[in-house]
Order: C-alpha cells, then structure tokens, then sequence
C-alpha cells in the first residue's frame, strides 16, 4: 500500500500520500463544521465536549496509534500530527481532550503486553471511553524523578498510594496510567514503575475541575490514590522500567502536542490576516501598512518551519529511529510559535482582539499552556543541551 511505500521511503520528501490528504480535509471539514461553531461556548462555561469527541472517535479521529489487533487504525506519528494540526485548529481546548487519550494509551503502544492491550486498548476501540496519563504530582512536574507515589507489593498485588496534579480527563477516565516509585534508593531508571489502574478502583478519589486561564474545554483535576489494589497483571514492562515507559510515551506524543500549537498558530493567522484585509486606516487596509504585513509575514516564517519539525520528529518515530531530541525541538519551537502567532494576530486586532465578541484572545490565553504542559520550554531546552553534549563527546 502507499502507507508501507510511504514508511520505507529514505529519501527527502515534503508532500503527502493521497491518502493523507484526503485525511487532512476530512478533519479540516470536522474542525470547520462540528468544533468551530461550539468552541467559544466550550470556553465560556467549561463544560466538557462529551458529543465532539464522540463524533470525532466514530470518524477514527480518537485513539490513532491503536492497532488493528485490537480494532484501532494503526496510524502512524505523521498521520497522528495531520489530525492533530487539524483538531488544533479548531479548538486547542477540544483537541487535548482528546489528545490526552492517546498520551494515556501511548505507555500501553511501547510497553504492554498482548492481554493488556486487549482488555485495554481494545475498549477504547468498542467505546468512546477517555482515559488519563499520571505523572505528575503537586510536588513534581518538571523532576519526573522526585515523584512521591509509591507502590509496594503484597503478594500478587500492588498498593497504591500517593497523589497526581494537573491530569488531563481525569474526570472522566476509565483507566489510568499511573507512575509511582517501587525503589526507594534506586536511580530514575530503576526505581519507577507504570502501572494500568481501573478508574473504579476503590481508592480513587477525584479532584474537583480546575478552573484554567485557557483550553478551558479540557478537564484537568488533581487525584488521590489510597491503599488503590493494582493486580501483578497491570504492571506494564517489568518492575523498574516505569520511568523509561513514561519518557517513550513523550518520543510519541510531543510531536503531536506541537502540531496542534502549529493549528493553534495557523488559526491565528488566518484570522488576523481576513481581518487586516478588511479593517482600514490612513486611507488603506492595514494589511498595506508593512509593520502588520511582516507581522503577517513572521508568523508564516514561524508556522512553515514548526511544521517541517513536526514532521521529521514524527517521521522518525514512523521510521523507527529515536526521536526525542528532535520531538523536543519540535515541542518548544511550535510552542513558542504559538505563543507569538498569537499574541501579534491579537495586536492585528487592537481593541477588537481583547474583547471576546472576536477569536483571537482565546487563541492567545489557549496558546499559553504549550511552553508548559508535556514539558515546560526549559525542560525541552535541557534535553536538547544534553544532546548536543552527547554529541559532541561522541
Ligand atoms: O524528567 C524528565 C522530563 O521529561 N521532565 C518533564 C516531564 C514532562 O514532560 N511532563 C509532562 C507530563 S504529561 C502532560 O503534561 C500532558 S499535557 C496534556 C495532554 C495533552 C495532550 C497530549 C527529564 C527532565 C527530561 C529527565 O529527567 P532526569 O531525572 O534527568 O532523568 P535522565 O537521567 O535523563 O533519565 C533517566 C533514565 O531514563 C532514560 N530515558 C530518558 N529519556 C528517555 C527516553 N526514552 C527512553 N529512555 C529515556 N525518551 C535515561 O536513559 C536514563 O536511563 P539510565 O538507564 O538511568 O541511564
Ligand atoms: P515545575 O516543574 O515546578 O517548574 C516550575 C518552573 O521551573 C518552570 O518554568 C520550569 O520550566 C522551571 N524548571 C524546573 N526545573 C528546571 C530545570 N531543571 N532547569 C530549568 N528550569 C526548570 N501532567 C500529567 O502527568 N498528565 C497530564 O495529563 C497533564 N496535563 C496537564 C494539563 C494542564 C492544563 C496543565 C497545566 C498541566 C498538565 N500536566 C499534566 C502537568 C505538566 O506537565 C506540568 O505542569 C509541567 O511538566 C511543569 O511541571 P510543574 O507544573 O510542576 O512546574
């Protein structure tokens, strides 16, 4: 098929399959028709988008990386971004609804074995069922290393005590992903491990939805763990290999977190750009004066190349060579492009982009959450230090 030519290919190539782009316009199509007209009042009372992300599970736009073993599509990372690009466009608030589903799925794609992804995966495909990924806590985001969660064993059984921050579909997860530390003098690579928890665990003690400045669609909650009984058979990989699972889900998802700050950014500019088509000053359309056209001009800069990241980040988890150096790339340069796309399309708009009647000043609060969440820009840039150290001294 022209999805195995398309993965074998050595070379440089910069288009898409046939099917990929016919892909791409039925999520555009999606996003235009079924998320556009419903975002604003999303981010105006919070309510979570329960009915889009049902119709967009039916459209297999939900769960991606599941394979067809377990009545997923298989896609791949590069597909995965197209979607994301798409969705992000739309709504970034919506999109890391559902989004995070893969995050909570991808320590399961690297690691799980078959009878797991079965009862798992497998679900996720009979069902539009949400699910979580549990890493941080209040006291550790950035140091993965410091988390406090613990798990010990009790015969076939582990406890699970501890407390998870800022988890995404954590109100309405069926399952968890959960990381908690099973060594106590061990090193990182050692001393975690991932674990798969029914939602309905006795134990389980929800958060109330946090109230955030963006991406208000999404539903993210703190969640207490207390004396949680975890079967020996949801231990994912081996003991000890958690830390390692976690980190390969991010190889994953990163690219996938920055292709929808690269929607994010695009939307931006395709509003600020109708807008200085239209809107007039000193005799002409303020697209005519040259400091908001190269604003204009600047955002496509930034949006082109944070794109062609994406993909090569995505391209090489496809291709099966390690990516995380480029995924970080990828994540803290659309993250930031996000982040000024936004904040000159709203400058575009003057008065009219603080006020909420227009679409710009909920790109920018929703922008604001990329150079923080799936690793801050500092934690990016430290991976990406140490690469260049390894490289060097290789
Ligand atoms: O702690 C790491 C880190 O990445 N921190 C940032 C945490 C983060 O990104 N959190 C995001 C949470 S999820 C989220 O925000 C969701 S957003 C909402 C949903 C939206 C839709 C998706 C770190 C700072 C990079 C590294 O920490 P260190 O403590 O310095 O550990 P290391 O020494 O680097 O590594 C320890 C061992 O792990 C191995 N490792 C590291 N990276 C990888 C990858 N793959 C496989 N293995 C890895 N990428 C490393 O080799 C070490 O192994 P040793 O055997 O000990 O040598
Ligand atoms: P800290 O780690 O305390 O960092 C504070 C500041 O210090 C940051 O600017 C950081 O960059 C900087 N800093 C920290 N360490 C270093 C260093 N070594 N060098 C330089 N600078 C440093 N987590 C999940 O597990 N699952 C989820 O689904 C999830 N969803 C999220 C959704 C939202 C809306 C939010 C807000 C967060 C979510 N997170 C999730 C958590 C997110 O990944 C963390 O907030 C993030 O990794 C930062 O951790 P922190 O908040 O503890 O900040």
């Amino acid at each position: 098929s022209s999805h195995a030519l398309r993965r074998n290919y050595s070379g440089l190539s910069f288009s898409l399959s046939d099917e990929q782009k016919s892909m791409q316009e039925m999520v555009r199509k999606f996003a235009r028709e079924e998320i556009v007209p419903v975002a604003a009042e999303h981010d105006l009372t919070g309510k979570y988008p329960t009915d889009i992300i049902k119709k967009a599970w039916e459209l297999g736009l939900v769960n991606t990386h599941i394979g067809p073993e377990y009545g997923g599509m298989g896609l791949g990372v590069v597909d995965s971004a197209i979607i994301s690009e798409e969705l992000g466009w739309g709504c970034t608030g919506i999109q890391t609804a559902i989004e995070a589903n893969n995050l909570a799925e991808a320590p399961l794609i690297v690691a799980a074995n078959d009878a797991q992804k079965k009862k798992y995966l497998g679900r996720m495909t009979e069902a539009p069922l949400m699910a979580s990924y549990g890493v941080t806590e209040p006291g550790a985001g950035s140091d993965v290393a410091g988390l406090r969660t613990t798990a010990v064993k009790k015969g076939n059984e582990w406890i699970l005590n501890g407390q998870k921050m800022w988890i995404t579909n954590c109100g309405h997860a069926n399952w968890f992903f959960v990381l908690a530390r099973t060594e106590e003098n061990a090193s990182p690579g050692k001393a975690f491990t991932g674990f798969i928890v029914d939602g309905d665990s006795p134990g389980i003690q929800r958060g109330r939805k946090e109230i955030n400045m963006g991406q208000r669609a999404s539903d993210t909650r703190g969640v207490t763990f207390e004396d949680v009984v975890v079967p020996e058979e949801n231990v994912l990989g081996t003991p000890g290999q958690g830390f390692k699972i976690a980190m390969n889900a991010f190889d994953i998802t990163r690219p996938l977190v920055a292709a929808a700050a690269v929607g994010l950014a695009r939307r931006a500019m395709e509003e600020a750009t109708k807008y200085s088509l239209e809107r007039k000053t000193m005799g002409k359309e303020i697209f005519k004066h040259q400091a908001v056209s190269f604003m204009l001009a600047d955002m496509a800069i930034g949006i082109e190349s944070a794109r062609m990241m994406v993909y090569r980040a995505a391209l090489m988890r496809d291709q099966g060579e390690k990516n995380t150096w480029h995924a970080s790339i990828a994540k803290a340069l659309a993250s930031e492009v996000a982040n000024k796309t936004a904040a000159d399309a709203l400058q575009i708009f003057g008065g009219n982009g603080f006020n909420t009647e227009y679409p710009v000043e909920k790109l920018y609060r929703d922008a604001r959450i990329y150079t923080i969440y799936e690793g801050t820009s500092q934690i990016q840039r430290l991976v990406i230090s140490r690469g260049i150290a390894d490289m060097a001294s290789s």
